[in-house]
């Protein structure tokens, strides 16, 4: 689905229709009815009846259902971040996008350094986070990501200078960019609302360019279980004495129990401590 002016440019079986809103969806009428994404019912007049549940919607630019959430970075210029990275990644588990992780620029990198950020990296294999290695420059993994995006749709987002529009310009195949061609493939492209930015693969699939991230602050959570519930490795530790442990002072507690066996990495654990006091600090006292 894909909206053009006030149309939505429905896609059924291989073939296109041009539909409106029904008066019911279009009263309460918010941008969030129904966006670029979606699934849809419509009736033999062109009406769109329907919207059916989303898994998730990307609000800049508005787009709903991703298979994945790109969070983009480079090794160095600018230097790799794992804080944020994981905020990051907290933030795409609470909004239901599966994150995906690029380190771009690695041509930059001496095997020590590449081998240092590999091992840091390491426990998103525990979180069955996906990580590609990146050169644009020489063509560093490449064709990896360009199968691995292959029939999907992915929001790419990282700060400026990670080489997100090098990735981005490489992945699309530059020759059907120029501006004017009316190549079937360019159509989401073409049409979509002012700041949204479908673009077409050529495998199959669509990425966006999303703006960057405005801030990076840890997600809305409303309680100490809701924080918990994002640290997936959590569940390979044992229980705890207390079934309302939140894994910081208790006694007999599986999950610092699984950092002293390094089950758990113990920087992800400490990651989760300073999450845990921001956000009681911060967020959990308004619900109190
Ligand atoms: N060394 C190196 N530089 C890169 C690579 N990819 C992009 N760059 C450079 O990084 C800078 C920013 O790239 P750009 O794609 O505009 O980043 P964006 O702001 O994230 O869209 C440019 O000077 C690129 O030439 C890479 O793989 N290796
Ligand atoms: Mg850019
Ligand atoms: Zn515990």
């Amino acid at each position: 689905m894909n909206k053009i002016q006030g149309f939505y440019n429905i896609e059924s079986n291989g073939k296109e229709y041009l539909c409106k809103l029904r008066g019911l969806l279009k009263r309460s009428d918010k941008r969030e009815n129904c966006t670029v994404g979606d699934y849809v019912i419509f009736d033999e007049d062109g009406f769109i009846t329907e919207v059916k549940t989303r898994k998730n919607l990307l609000r800049r630019p508005m787009v709903a259902n991703l298979d994945f959430g790109v969070i983009q970075f480079s090794a160095k210029d600018p230097i790799i971040d794992y804080e944020k990275i994981n905020i990051l990644v907290l933030n795409s588990l609470y909004n239901q996008i599966k994150p995906v992780l690029i380190v771009n620029k690695v041509d930059l990198l001496d095997k020590i350094e590449f081998n240092e950020i590999k091992r840091k990296l390491l426990y998103l294999d525990k979180i069955d986070i996906p990580v590609f290695y990146i050169s644009t420059f020489d063509n560093t993994g490449i064709p990896e990501l360009t199968e691995f995006l292959k029939d999907r749709v992915t929001a790419f987002g990282g700060p400026s200078g990670v080489g997100k529009s090098s990735i981005l310009n490489l992945l699309q195949d530059s020759r059907e960019l120029k501006t004017g061609e009316t190549s079937k493939r360019l159509r989401a492209g073409k049409h979509t609302t002012r700041d949204s930015r479908l673009l077409t693969l050529p495998t199959g699939g669509f990425v966006i360019d999303t703006p960057g991230f405005s801030s990076v602050d840890l997600p809305p959570t409303e309680s100490p279980q809701e924080l918990i519930d994002l640290f997936h490795e959590f569940h390979l530790a044992k229980g705890c004495k207390f079934n309302d442990c939140v894994h910081i002072n208790e006694p007999q507690c599986g999950v610092k129990e699984a950092v002293e066996d390094g089950i758990i990495p113990r920087e992800r654990y400490d990651f989760f401590k300073r999450c845990y006091e921001k956000s009681k600090n911060e967020i959990w006292n308004k619900y109190k």
